[in-house]
């Protein structure tokens, strides 16, 4: 008997949380279209993006005539370096804290037309240090410096230009939260960071590996949720973005290139997800020794180009829920071609 051929629920050991797997599930037919879409094509440069070279944004800033990358400050923060210092409140019902930080965003690239998956290897290089200069920077100063990527207009994503964000606070969020009680759990109970031990363990069992090299794995975890999540972990200990070598920047570049081609491969979109990285805090020093850096990309496509996973139901009111294994995912991702599906049109 094949245990994973039936309904089972597996644990996620960085958030305390459970998932529901229904694997017989893929075997209700399915109705739906599977159509491909027309290709998307964009100019190198469009006069009217607020994120290209140049241009206007709203509230009337206009963009250097960046080669590279570039960040600025985001016009409209949702977190504020300079809101009123509230004494918290501990009503059990209704508690409050204030909160400070500020919010930033990124362009990987001045073309227009380009996404992170069609990007050479040394412009995905560039995007790393970014990443890695502005943790550098922002994690002086506050707690919690989120990076992340919203990708695609799936994802609430309003500009296809390639970019990313930065939300940077003085308190953790609720991911952040939740990662670091377990991790701390864990490592105190085994003495090892369980990301680490955790990347052993795949690249051991290699069933759910997508891609890997010297210094990365990149798995559809064992307790994934979304149908395609994948989670990239360095081999060795690192606590952030900034202590990553030279050669272990190169070697990300390699997984996460190889990753997003695969992704846009799987239904010939350029594939949207969130995407974020989690790593120990700067600040608090040998405290964060539980702490492995990861990223988490959490793609919402399921069948095709438009059949989007809904998180409803059953999902939103007991627990999430997914039909596909992990393990079936990930055989699908290391399946395809690591070249891009657009160069074989022109
Ligand atoms: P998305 O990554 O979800 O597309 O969000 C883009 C961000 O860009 C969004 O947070 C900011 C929005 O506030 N933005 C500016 O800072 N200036 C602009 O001119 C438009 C959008
Ligand atoms: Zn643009």
């Amino acid at each position: 008997m094949n245990q994973f051929e039936y309904p089972h629920r597996r644990y996620n050991p960085l958030t305390g949380e459970w998932i529901l797997v229904s694997p017989h599930r893929t075997k209700r037919p399915w109705q739906g279209q599977v159509e491909k879409t027309p290709p998307e094509v964009r100019p190198a440069y469009d006069p009217n993006c607020y994120l290209c070279p140049g241009n206007e944004r709203a509230g009337g800033v206009v963009n250097a005539e960046y080669t590279d990358t570039f960040v600025f400050t985001n016009d409209f923060q949702a977190i504020l370096p300079d809101s009123p210092n509230a004494a918290d409140r501990d009503d059990p019902l209704m508690q409050f804290e204030s909160v400070q930080g500020t919010c930033r965003v990124l362009c990987f690239s001045p073309r227009h037309d380009l996404s992170l998956a069609e990007m050479d290897m040394a412009g995905i290089g560039k995007v790393i240090d970014l990443w890695a200069n502005q943790m550098q920077e922002l994690g002086q100063q506050y707690r919690w410096v989120q990076i992340f990527e919203n990708k695609g207009a799936v994802m609430g994503c309003s500009n296809p230009h390639p970019h990313g964000q930065i939300w940077v606070g003085d308190k953790l969020p609720n991911e952040a939260y939740k990662e670091d009680v377990h991790q701390k759990a864990y490592y105190e109970t085994h003495g090892r960071p369980l990301l680490v031990d955790y990347a052993a363990r795949e690249s051991k069992e290699q069933a759910r590996v997508v891609v890997e090299n010297e210094d990365w794995i990149v798995v559809v975890p064992y307790w994934a949720v979304w149908p395609f999540e994948t989670l990239v972990l360095p081999r060795e200990h690192v606590l952030h973005l900034p202590d990553l070598t030279e050669s272990q920047r190169t070697a990300l570049a390699d997984v996460l290139k190889r990753l997003l081609v695969k992704y846009d491969n799987l239904f010939e979109v350029s594939f949207p997800y969130s995407m974020g990285w989690h790593g120990a805090p700067l600040i608090g020093g040998d405290a964060n020794s539980h702490w492995q850096l990861h990223a988490h990309y959490y793609p919402p496509l399921l069948r095709s180009a438009t059949v989007k996973k809904f998180m409803v139901g059953y999902e939103m009111l007991g627990e999430p829920q997914r039909d596909i294994t992990a393990e079936q995912a990930a055989e699908r991702l290391r399946a395809l071609s690591e070249v891009h599906y657009r160069l074989g049109e022109e």
